[in-house]
């Protein structure tokens, strides 16, 4: 598996060298209409990728992070985004934009479920709650983010065609800020992520291109490959790609991390998040041991992904299907510094969605499968680590909107061997 990557590697794929010459391209193209876009990209799609036809697809070499801190100015280390972008409050009277309501949600308590679950009473457990962010996820924010970046770089220009690989709600995230600011968007997803998602997306204007789910990242036929490949197509499109984009961590070392610090006045003892690119963790991680000493950070990742470490808790089923949509890769991002974790944990799919579905009934938040995931991750990591007091706070990435007809559905439960009981 192409996790670790050579100088030489990324020197020989091009990547670079691929990325000047497409902007200075950009600079001479003109705009297209989104029918001329769209005819472009239907023909990119139906056709098999052709290294003749289409030249060597440069791939970014994604390898994780290290030294997030010591990223030079380029790469946007943590000072100079922390200048440029601070958090906007949500207005208490007439707003702008949805944009307005991305960032700034509520921590509550549930006492409810931690009684449920059986947890010591002197445990206090909290959720940060992501799916009131107006998109519905905690992807909102480094979505906003990575455009207005761009933005302010002058990379991007409302009219550009913007292309993201996405799991749906980077996605979702996208096309609300997109349909906002007057971008067009294409998007390219595994199939096996959710119709809910899909259907938001077109609704918000995008067109979304489907890929096989067992493509690895690096396959021609990925939503990774796709992307690439749409981008070579059309003239002024830009993928931001939240796998390697700093915009991704940042927006959560700035924002997330510092609501979490603010709204638990500087008290906090473990945090608790699941990983996909691995932004959310790591931006909230480096913020909260900045301002918190002593906390705990704890990772999430599903059995089948090779995001957790050591590495050899990734053995049983390692990159095996699972069902739970967002969380888990078979590469290393690079907005993913996996050390910010003092443990991972890894969850299977079945307790995840009986958690999840036990959230939604014992208090009455309208979580997506991740959020089960990170859950149960807490609830193991309890266990393993011997907690019996402290404060716990678990991240809950988006809403059973996305799910309405997976695991919210009994039948689908059913059909798919999962139990329908909740704790
Ligand atoms: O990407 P990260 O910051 O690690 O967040 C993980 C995550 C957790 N839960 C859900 C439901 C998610 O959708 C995600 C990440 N989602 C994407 C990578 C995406 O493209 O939507």
């Amino acid at each position: 598996m192409p996790t670790e990557v050579s100088a030489v590697e990324r020197a020989m794929s091009g990547y670079e060298q691929e990325v000047h010459k497409v902007a200075a391209k950009t600079e001479a193209q003109v705009q297209p209409t989104y029918a001329e876009m769209k005819a472009i990209a239907d023909k990119v799609f139906a056709m098999p990728y052709d290294e003749a036809v289409e030249g060597v697809l440069p791939f970014y070499p994604y390898d994780g992070m290290d030294k997030f801190e010591d990223k030079p100015a380029e790469m946007g280390g943590p000072k100079e985004h922390s200048a440029s972008m601070p958090r906007r409050e949500r207005p208490a009277t007439i707003a702008n934009s949805a944009l307005d309501f991305v960032n700034n949600t509520p921590l509550i308590r549930v006492d409810r479920l931690r009684a449920a679950l059986k947890l010591p009473e002197k445990i206090e457990l909290l959720t940060k709650c992501e799916m009131y962010n107006a998109g519905g996820s905690v992807k909102d924010r480094i979505a906003m983010r990575m455009i207005e970046e761009a933005e302010a770089s002058g990379q991007i220009k409302p009219g550009d065609v913007l292309i993201e690989p996405t799991s749906g709600n980077t996605g979702c995230g996208l096309c609300m800020a997109a349909a906002i600011k007057g971008y067009k968007v294409i998007i390219t997803m595994p199939l096996k992520m959710s119709g809910e998602k899909l259907n938001m997306m077109k609704g918000l204007g995008a067109e979304i291109y489907r890929t096989p789910t067992e493509a690895g990242w690096r396959d021609t036929n990925s939503h990774i490959a796709l992307a690439i490949r749409l981008q070579k197509a059309i003239p002024c499109a830009h993928v931001l790609d939240q796998y390697k984009n700093m915009g991704n961590p940042m927006a959560h070392y700035d924002w997330t991390g510092d609501e979490i610090v603010e709204q638990c006045g500087g008290k906090l003892d473990y945090m608790v998040v699941s990983a996909g690119t691995g932004g959310t963790i790591t931006g909230i991680a480096k913020k909260l041991k900045e301002k918190i000493p002593g906390v705990q950070i704890i990772g999430v990742d599903p059995q089948g992904s090779i995001l957790a470490v050591p590495d050899n808790l990734n053995d049983e089923d390692r990159l095996k299907a699972y069902a739970v949509e967002g969380i888990g890769y078979d590469f290393i991002p690079s907005v993913l510094d996996r050390s910010v974790a003092d443990k991972w944990v890894k969850t299977k799919d079945a307790e995840s969605f009986k958690m999840a579905r036990t959230i939604i009934k014992r208090e009455g938040i309208m979580c997506g499968g991740s959020c089960g995931s990170a859950m149960v991750g807490a609830v193991k990591a309890i266990e393993q680590l011997g907690i019996t007091e402290g404060r716990v706070c678990v991240l809950l990435a988006d809403s059973t909107r996305n799910y309405m007809s997976k695991f919210l559905d009994d039948a689908w439960m059913e059909k798919s061997g999962f139990p329908l009981d909740t704790f």
